[in-house]
């Protein structure tokens, strides 16, 4: 009882989990010396965990990651990475190898690769996202060990590099575990895998990690000026370091140098007229130039502003709707995570035809094309961390993992204007723990990033029948607040008319999901559930409810198109696909799209 207690003293403190916000991530990867490895890797599909507890008959030979051969004729070593199939990474193991489609446990891939390091230069390895559990070896040795499936990391590995030929070998384990983020159980296929970019990256040994660079909010906008406010991160605590910020197009050349913390900031009075701010209407992004020591970093920024009043969201000071669409990270045509600017390109294009100025990218981070390619082409950004359902909310590690979810995504991303919402979480059923949780993750991001709104999908409470009240202690660390509802999906489309909503909070109330499943090509009668028809109808029942919610800020319909989904096994209609999308698994439009659209047109 009492070490119980004092467990809980020091969750309660914040430090009973040992929250590595320390581990270096480097940012704005595609700017840096890369050195690609993706393509062709070998790969062993290791059911029972052999590749750990192999040693058999020559111990010296134990575990995959060694990637031992046999020196003499006798010599028993029972794999070979050069003899077994390979497939391309980046790329979820489910859809390249029939034997691996509903497969979750461990896969080892190895790659053999020619790299010369250079004197002087220290080389990173780099993954966007390894999904879940990823044990990276190079040359025998072990380089680290990640968790989590979709935000990236990286490790120095300078000294584990040999001039020549070099391998890589990566434990992948996606199993689930109720104490993992996202937990047991999800409505998304558990696409395992090395699914986004490996990379080398060469940095001199004193290098800028990552920046900043926005419009600093809390200084109001005096007599036409914007105060613009940048920060930059060494890799190590190195005071006297010269850092130059230049905005060629604005005429901006600064120089700065770091402090003992490795960290340099300026700010700056920027005359408002000069500078076009990136909005959905005109996505305008400036080339940034950033350089230590003979080095430059380029990145492509934009500038705007994002804040709430009442129940109103101001992009640039103006009132907006946010005219949305739900997003997984699935390819366009057919199943399997998508990776790629034009995989991207398709889907968002795709939320364009429909109208949307916004799209939620549910329910983990997306990956950086997409982010990126959405900024380029307008459209505002919603991104989350995969805090779905129930988490064990009580405990240190698992907090500790969200945390750290949340930290890294909010990194590698905090320079695009696009992204306008950090979410939290997902539809969590109410409890004191959950609370207690989810507070500290939305103080935790308000911390690293005050130039964005913060939000999560919540739950609405019925009050009766067809009275909807929204109540959640959350209420005070949002500042917007969201909720998912199935009228007409999990409930009769019938009560939409009488359905009234309360929403007791002066915020801006986001629709994070509504919808309901339809079958591409099957047509009926618009009560008979999978058509188009019944779906078509379920928009039309909803647009016309939510018109009547005050406060509306924005919605994101579930969802833009059908995805994978183990809990989908309905025969002939759902064949492990949820079948909400607006869009077919293979890209067709279903009616409902034109009752979204016609909708938005008229918002
Ligand atoms: C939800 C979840 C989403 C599901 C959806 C559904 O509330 O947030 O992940 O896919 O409902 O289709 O039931």
């Amino acid at each position: 009882m009492k070490k119980t207690m004092a467990i809980m003293l020091l969750w309660c403190l914040g430090i009973g989990a040992a929250i590595a916000d320390e581990v270096p991530q480097v940012a704005n990867v595609l700017a840096r010396q890369t050195f690609s490895l993706n393509g062709q890797w070998n790969y062993i599909i290791d059911v029972q965990e052999e590749g750990y507890y192999d040693y058999r008959m020559n111990p010296t030979q134990w575990g995959f990651f060694r990637n031992a051969k046999p020196q003499k004729p006798e010599d028993l070593i029972e794999y070979d990475f050069d003899k077994a199939p390979t497939m391309q990474i980046p790329g979820d193991w489910n859809t390249q190898d029939a034997r691996l489609f509903f497969y979750e446990g461990t896969v080892w891939f190895k790659r053999t690769f020619d790299y010369h390091p250079t004197n002087n230069r220290r080389t990173l390895l780099y993954f966007g996202a390894v999904n879940y559990d990823a044990h990276v070896y190079v040359n025998g040795r072990k380089a680290g060990h990640h968790i989590g499936g979709f935000t990236p990391f990286n490790f120095d590995v300078t000294e584990l590099l040999k001039d020549g030929e070099n391998t890589v070998i990566v434990k992948v384990d996606n199993k689930r575990h109720a104490e993992d983020v996202p937990t047991q159980i999800f409505d998304w296929w558990n696409y395992g895998g090395i699914t986004r970019d490996v990379l080398l990256i060469s940095v001199a040994p004193t290098y800028v990690e990552n920046y900043t660079l926005n419009i600093n909010q809390d200084v109001r906008k005096k007599k036409g000026f914007y105060t613009i406010r940048f920060n930059a991160f060494l890799n190590k605590k190195e005071a006297g370091q010269i850092i130059t910020l230049s905005i060629p197009e604005l005429k901006v050349n600064e120089q700065l140098k770091t402090s003992d913390n490795g960290r340099a900031s300026l700010s700056f009075a920027f005359p408002a007229k000069r500078l076009q701010l990136w909005s959905p209407d005109n996505p305008k992004r400036y080339r940034v130039e950033i350089s230590l020591n003979g080095e430059t970093l380029v990145d492509s920024i934009g500038f705007r502003t994002i804040e709430t009043r009442g129940k109103q969201i101001l992009l640039n000071g103006k009132p907006i709707f946010l005219k949305g669409i739900s997003i997984h990270e699935e390819k366009p045509y057919g199943g399997g995570r998508a990776n790629s600017t034009a995989d991207a390109h398709t889907l968002l294009s795709w939320a364009k035809e429909l109208g949307c100025n916004f799209v939620r990218l549910a329910h983990y981070p997306h990956n950086e094309y997409a982010v990126r390619e959405a900024e380029r082409m307008g459209i505002l950004v919603w991104s989350e961390i995969p805090v779905y359902w129930t988490i064990a909310w009580t405990n240190p590690q698992t907090y500790s993992n969200a945390h750290r979810q949340l930290t890294d995504m909010i990194r590698r991303d905090q320079n695009r204007a696009n992204v306008i919402i950090w979410s939290i979480a997902n539809e969590t059923p109410h409890s004191a723990e959950r609370d207690q949780f989810l507070s500290r993750l939305a103080q935790h991001a308000r911390s690293l990033d005050n130039t964005r709104l913060i939000s999560m999908a919540m739950e609405v409470t019925s009050a009766s029948n067809y009275k909807n009240r929204l109540q959640d202690n959350m209420h005070e660390y949002v500042d917007v607040v969201s909720f998912n509802q199935y009228i007409g999906w999990y409930r009769d489309v019938n009560d939409a008319p009488k359905m009234t909503w309360e929403i007791p909070y002066d915020k801006p109330v986001i629709i994070s999901e509504f919808g309901g499943g339809a079958k591409y090509g099957l047509h009926g009668a618009k009560n008979q559930r999978w058509t188009e028809e019944f779906q078509e109808n379920l928009y039309r029942e909803n647009c016309a409810m939510i018109d009547k919610i005050e406060g509306l800020a924005g919605t994101t319909p579930w969802i833009l198109k059908d995805f994978r989904s183990p809990r989908r096994v309905l025969n002939g209609i759902q064949d492990y696909y949820n079948r909400k999308g607006l869009f077919s698994d293979n890209g067709e439009k279903k009616k409902a799209f034109y009752v979204l659209k016609e909708w938005y047109e008229g918002k």
